[in-house]
């Protein structure tokens, strides 16, 4: 894991796996518009969160591309999960603000809930099949000017599930945070 940190906080980027970090107050959930467990990361946390939090996500749903909502951890080591819909890539459009929406919609929601610290995987990098450096930059620059704006979000970590897409988010980070 590296760390990178602000005036406003600090920006982790970690290889794993979202449902494996029980240090973090939320996580977020690459979710579909229904919240259903699907594949990837939604898969991922349904399994790891048990039942439980497919029942409280039904009355949420549908969201739309850009939208962030939040539930209880349930069976996570987390207290809650933040669910956001990223954009499919060449349909849902202007993408790049969908996906920057998803970012900041996701942080305010963790904020107003108390959240001290929230993790992110790369949204709509993997079924939506948003290339990965846009999405990084995207990701990067919306928490950087997101953060100094929030009462209690002061860590940030991005959990991505290769070296490959650890390397383009750091790289990404220590540019933007340089000079
Ligand atoms: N932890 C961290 N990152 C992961 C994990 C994990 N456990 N699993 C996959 N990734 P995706 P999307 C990476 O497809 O593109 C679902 O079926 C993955 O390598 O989970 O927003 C939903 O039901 C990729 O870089 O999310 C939706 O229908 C990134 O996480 C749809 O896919 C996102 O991949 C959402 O598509």
């Amino acid at each position: 894991m590296t760390t990178r940190t602000i005036p406003a906080g600090s920006i982790e980027c970690v290889t794993g796996d979202i449902t494996e970090q029980p240090d973090m107050d939320a996580v977020v959930n690459a979710a579909n518009a229904q919240l259903r467990p699907g594949g990837g990361v939604a898969g991922a946390i349904h399994r790891a969160a048990g039942p439980g939090l497919e029942q409280e996500c039904r009355p949420l749903a549908p969201i739309a591309p850009g939208q962030a909502v939040i539930t209880g951890g349930h069976g996570l080591p987390n207290r809650h999960v933040v669910h956001c819909l990223g954009p499919v890539f060449g349909h849902d459009e202007p993408a790049d603000e969908l996906l920057a929406a998803c970012y900041r919609n996701a942080l305010q929601q963790a904020d107003d809930a108390g959240a001290r610290s929230i993790a992110f995987p790369s949204i709509s990098t993997g079924a939506f099949g948003f290339p990965l450096e846009p999405a990084a930059r995207i990701a990067l620059r919306t928490v950087i000017v997101t953060l100094p704006g929030l009462q209690s979000v002061e860590r940030v970590r991005f959990v991505l599930r290769d070296t490959q897409a650890m390397e383009i988010h750091q790289r990404t980070r220590d540019a933007m945070l340089a000079g």
